[in-house]
């Protein structure tokens, strides 16, 4: 069995999924020990895949997962595959931030929706990334890129109408107002608990929306 199926295998118990791969040039990729990446592959979600095996987490510990119980659970699965292959992690809540949506770009050719999100012709906007795997030899891997842009065909852009204080718009997304919508009374019981509803208005990858306790606990997880 080769690298790349080996980690997928480990990782399919976890609802983790490879999410394709970037190669670099000598030097130009994050550390990996004393030198450099050539090649760093995505670990993410597809639709709710990660919930069931990171709620059965949180129950078993006792402190439930810790303040980031996603980001411990993530490291908790993704770090002893990482050793065992002698690969460094790199994780999205890591400061400074490592690029993970320009490494996205690079490894499937997805392209950011109106949102910033970047959308999947399948899974639409109900996907994300849990980690990346670097390893310091190039590897080969068959690329699997994507062609379809959906926001390309998708005319009357429902998603850049729905926010009640219209904080999303292509060129910038208005955290602040977002934030201040979201402590509000009518933010408590509407995206707080519907989860956002630009991000929902998106006919796209209907079929791999989150289940609802997921929505909730990605907005909670804002820190309104
Ligand atoms: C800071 C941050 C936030 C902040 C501010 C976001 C903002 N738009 O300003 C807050 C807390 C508000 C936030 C909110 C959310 N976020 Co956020 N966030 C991040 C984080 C940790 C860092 C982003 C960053 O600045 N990176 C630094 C720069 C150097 O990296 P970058 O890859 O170059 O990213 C920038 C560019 O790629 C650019 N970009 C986007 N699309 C494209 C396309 C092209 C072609 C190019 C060149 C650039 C580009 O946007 C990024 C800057 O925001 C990333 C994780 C990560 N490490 O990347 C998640 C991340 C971007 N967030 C994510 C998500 C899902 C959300 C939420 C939906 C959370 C929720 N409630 O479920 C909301 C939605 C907000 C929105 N409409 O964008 C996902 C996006 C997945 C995806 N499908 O793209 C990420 C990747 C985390 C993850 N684990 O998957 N987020
Ligand atoms: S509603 Fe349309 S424009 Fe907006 S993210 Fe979905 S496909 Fe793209
Ligand atoms: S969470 Fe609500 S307020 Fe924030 S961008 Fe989405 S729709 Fe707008």
């Amino acid at each position: 069995m080769n690298l790349l199926a080996s980690i997928e295998e480990r990782l399919a118990p976890h609802g983790i999924l490879l999410r394709g791969a970037v190669s670099f040039d000598e030097g130009e990729g994050p550390p990996v020990g004393d030198g450099f990446a050539r090649i760093v592959v995505l670990l993410g979600n597809v639709g709710g895949s990660v919930w069931q095996p990171f709620s059965a987490w949180r129950k078993s510990q006792p402190d439930g997962g810790g303040v980031h119980p996603l980001d411990n659970w993530s490291r908790a699965v993704i770090q002893p595959i990482a050793d065992a292959f002698s690969a460094a992690a790199y994780y999205p809540s890591d400061t400074p931030w490592w690029p993970f949506q320009q490494w996205a770009v690079k490894a499937e050719g997805l392209q950011a929706s109106p949102l910033g999100l970047l959308i999947h012709p399948e899974y639409g906007l109900w996907h994300g990334y849990r980690g990346a795997l670097g390893f310091a030899e190039p590897l080969r891997v068959s690329a699997a890129h994507v062609r379809d842009f959906p926001c390309e065909g998708c005319l009357e852009k429902p998603c850049l109408n729905s926010c009640p204080v219209d904080a999303v718009d292509p060129a910038s997304f208005d955290v602040k107002a977002c934030r201040s919508y979201l402590s509000s009374a009518a933010g408590q019981s509407g995206c707080m608990i519907k989860g956002c509803l630009a991000r929902n208005a998106c006919p796209v990858g209907e079929a791999y929306r989150y289940p609802t306790e997921q929505i909730v606990f990605h907005m909670r997880a804002l820190d309104i």
